[in-house]
């Protein structure tokens, strides 16, 4: 990261990012592109990002942080990666966009299949939100059936259906039922709790022949880390199976994150449709959805599933893709390195607490975690996690801020650590660690 160039604002004068925060919203609901980013739920003004590079971020004011919130999630090598600057500049050079099939299209296309086995067929989209619709309207086409299962927590973008008792940045500003939403679509989605095999088993059971897909997270990720209680996922599999239900692998967060071939490969859980997003584009705006062939067929044009996007396998957008999976795949210690890194934050947190008396629950699977502010020993489902101090949480997010620590502003997200994240992030984290929990042991 370079040494900030920006002179710091004198201690008088309002800083860059709250000038920039006060004209944003005048023109910007909020200020912002997506509500997360808005600080609502820790309070005090966003930092405007001017740059990154490698695990850090730099401001408008110059202040420097390290990055735990990656972009929510595409950039795991690291801000500006070189080999990913280097494949989007020569493919932006040759054209941004033709709304036309390319070579590199089918490149990504065969490496999907080949890093995540059950996508044998995929359909690239813009975003995970898109890919969501896609899958869920394929698995309908497919069925026939509306119902959709979803858990209670879990966030999966912004199609109506789906905005139901959702996590993420839904629950954070405590709109997990969005307005907006025509009751009759809402009634397209029956919401569980997550990790409730019981549940799911007794609903199928009696409205089995009207559901189209089970949609989960299969490591949570938007109510906070929450991986799957043991036989959770082999249950959904069988169930689906039994009931003739599309199981749908929501890994737009876990794709390439806790494993190379996603939650599916940790588990060894297949499901029938995938969908992945934020790495697979390596930080451009572009996701995927894909898996059975006989399901995928349907999709237009080869089937009557109709599904299209202007920049859908966007030239550059792929080509960043491409170089970020080349480089996830090229080192065999690539992901121990990240499990390696991520306990050890875990491990930190852990220990910081305890020494300044705070209990905490933190949970960690591959490259994510979350800090839990409960005394009790797991979070297993939204209850669990909407039940944590957060106003414990606002104090240490923000003393970690002050310390030069970029941690995702909600309870109820994951962080991120990156392939760069290493020992001189690691202690300037530790250090931040440590003074975050004594302020919340300090709090009145
Ligand atoms: P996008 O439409 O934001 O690309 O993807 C939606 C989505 C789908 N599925 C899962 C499991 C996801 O986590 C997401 C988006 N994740 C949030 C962060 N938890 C995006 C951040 C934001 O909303 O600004």
């Amino acid at each position: 990261m370079p040494e900030s160039s920006a002179p710091a604002s004198s201690p008088s004068a309002p800083s860059r990012s709250t000038s920039l925060f006060d004209r944003a919203q005048r023109h910007m609901p909020g200020g912002v592109n997506s509500p997360v980013r808005a600080f609502k739920a820790v309070g005090g003004t966003p930092p405007f990002i001017r740059s990154a590079k490698g695990a850090w971020l730099e401001d408008e004011d110059g202040h420097r942080y390290v990055d735990y919130v990656g972009s929510w999630g595409p950039m795991i090598l690291g801000h500006a990666h070189p080999a990913v600057v280097e494949a989007a500049t020569e493919a932006v050079q040759q054209g941004a966009s033709f709304g036309a099939p390319t070579r590199a299209e089918v490149e990504l296309a065969e490496r999907l299949a080949e890093l995540v086995p059950s996508m044998e067929m995929s359909r690239l989209v813009s975003s995970g939100t898109e890919a969501v619709m896609g899958a869920v309207r394929a698995a309908r086409g497919f069925t026939g059936r509306d119902q959709v299962i979803k858990f209670e927590g879990g966030y999966h973008g912004g199609a109506d259906y789906l905005l139901v008792k959702a996590g993420s940045g839904a629950a954070t500003l405590g709109v997990p039922d969005s307005a907006g939403i025509p009751a009759a679509i809402a009634g397209t989605c029956t919401v569980l709790p997550y990790n409730d095999l019981n549940a799911v088993k007794q609903t199928l059971q009696s409205i089995g022949d009207t559901v189209a897909a089970i949609l989960v997270e299969p490591v949570a990720g938007n109510m906070g880390c929450i991986p799957p209680a043991e036989g959770f996922l082999q249950g959904l599999r069988k169930l689906c199976t039994t009931h003739g239900v599309v199981l749908i692998f929501d890994e737009v967060m876990t794709g390439f994150r806790v494993a190379l071939g996603g939650a599916q490969a940790r588990y060894n859980v297949t499901p029938d449709l995938t969908t992945l997003g934020k790495i697979v584009g390596g930080g451009f705006p572009l996701a995927a959805y894909g898996g059975r062939r006989d399901i995928m067929e349907r999709v237009a044009p080869s089937g009557p599933v109709y599904q299209a996007g202007t920049l859908s396998g966007n030239p550059v957008a792929v080509a960043a893709g491409l170089a970020t999976l080349e480089q996830l795949t090229k080192d065999e210690s690539t992901y121990a390195q990240l499990e390696a890194t991520s306990a050890q934050l875990a491990t930190m947190a852990r220990e910081a607490a305890a020494a300044a008396g705070v209990p905490v629950t933190v949970q960690q699977v591959g490259a994510m975690l979350t800090v839990f502010f409960t005394e009790q020993s797991a979070v297993t489902n939204w209850n669990d996690s909407a039940a944590c101090n957060a106003d414990q949480f606002r104090t240490w997010h923000a003393t970690l801020l002050e310390h030069g620590i970029y941690w995702p502003p909600s309870p109820f997200e994951a962080a991120f650590p990156s392939l760069a994240h290493g020992e001189p992030e690691l202690t300037q984290t530790q250090t931040a660690l440590t003074a975050a929990f004594e302020a919340v042991a300090n709090m009145p």
